[in-house]
């Protein structure tokens, strides 16, 4: 059996994949980890558990060796638009805590790592529709630096010393489990919140704005599944391209509204419109698809009834 460790296992995609590596691996064999934040109970109660910073290798490595760990799923990261208020803390855990984290699995004989990239690889010079596998990688954030530089540090370890590294380029994920913190694509997640709590949400990109969107489920499915792939059916030790659904921030407004009755939106672009104008609007993951048969499930309509009826519970509001 498989001994896990997921660092950064509080934030949006750890909430949901420590649960399902749980349930996958057995609970005593997925290690959660975080930098500061509380476990939610859920992960407390549900595992071991561990605070170490992913910038201190050290201590990186003293919890790699007391579990045994030969799998490793890196997700400390800060996001796009928090990465614009702090650029420097940025590419330090992002991209330097990569690199500790790569270096700590490779002196630990770790089997398989994975890392998340994001649509934020790409950049205003980017084709925007249908975005190919290989293509310009421009891109004009902090968030999106670190995504390439880091996809190129784990192709360089694939291929130098053969570290098991696979990774995936995430568009908006859409979950409501843990809130996104911090990223260009939170309208997608904030409109349901405000919806239920209060039938009207102000977003803060323009209507007519398109970006790439998956929802939880279906990512956590992809990336296990991109875990358990063999490994010489993968031909892309970058990142691969995954997509689900595209959909203008309208369309979701609209959509919402078809479930909640009354709710409104209006629209009052900020800064996050710039970073949202330079990412793609919807990707080409067919490499993805050949190689290890990616599929998605949920389209805009079967994630919103998820999710608002998720979410209700949660919010009390049921
Ligand atoms: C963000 O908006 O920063 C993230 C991402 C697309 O990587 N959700």
């Amino acid at each position: 059996m498989a001994k896990v460790l997921i660092i950064g296992a509080v934030g949006q995609i750890g909430s949901d994949l420590t649960v399902a590596l749980r349930k996958k691996h057995g609970a005593d064999n997925v290690v959660a980890s975080t930098r500061k934040t509380e476990f939610p109970l859920e992960i407390k109660d549900g595992g071991p558990c561990e605070y170490f910073d992913v910038q201190d290798k050290d201590a990186t490595m003293k919890v790699m060796k007391k579990y045994g760990i030969d799998m490793v799923y890196q997700l400390a990261s800060l996001l796009s638009a928090t990465g614009e208020k702090n650029p420097d803390l940025a590419f330090q855990i992002n991209l330097l805590g990569l690199k500790n984290s790569l270096d700590a699995a490779r002196e630990c004989g770790v089997k398989r790592f994975f890392w998340p990239s994001s649509i934020a690889a790409f950049g205003p010079t980017t084709p925007r529709e249908r975005t190919p596998q290989r293509t310009v990688l421009e891109p004009s954030t902090m968030y999106g630096v670190t995504k390439v530089a880091g996809e190129l540090l784990c192709q360089y370890y694939f291929n130098k010393y053969g570290l098991d590294i696979r990774s995936v380029r995430y568009p908006g994920l859409i979950s409501w489990k843990a809130e996104p913190g911090g990223g260009t694509t939170d309208y997608s997640v904030a409109i349901y919140y405000d919806a239920i709590k209060h039938g009207s949400y102000k977003c803060f990109v323009g209507p007519q704005t398109v970006l790439p969107m998956m929802y939880m489920p279906d990512a956590i499915r992809g990336t296990v599944e991109l875990m358990d792939a063999p490994s010489e059916k993968l031909t892309v030790r970058t990142s691969y391209n995954l997509a689900a659904i595209s959909f203008s921030a309208k369309e979701l407004a609209d959509e919402v509204a078809r479930h909640i009755a009354g709710f409104t939106c209006t629209y009052e672009p900020d800064s996050r419109q710039k970073i949202a104008d330079s990412w793609p609007k919807s990707i080409d993951d067919s490499q993805a698809r050949k190689d290890w048969n990616w599929k998605h499930e949920y389209d805009l309509s079967k994630m919103s009834v998820d999710m608002i009826a998720n979410l209700k519970v949660k919010l009390g509001k049921k």
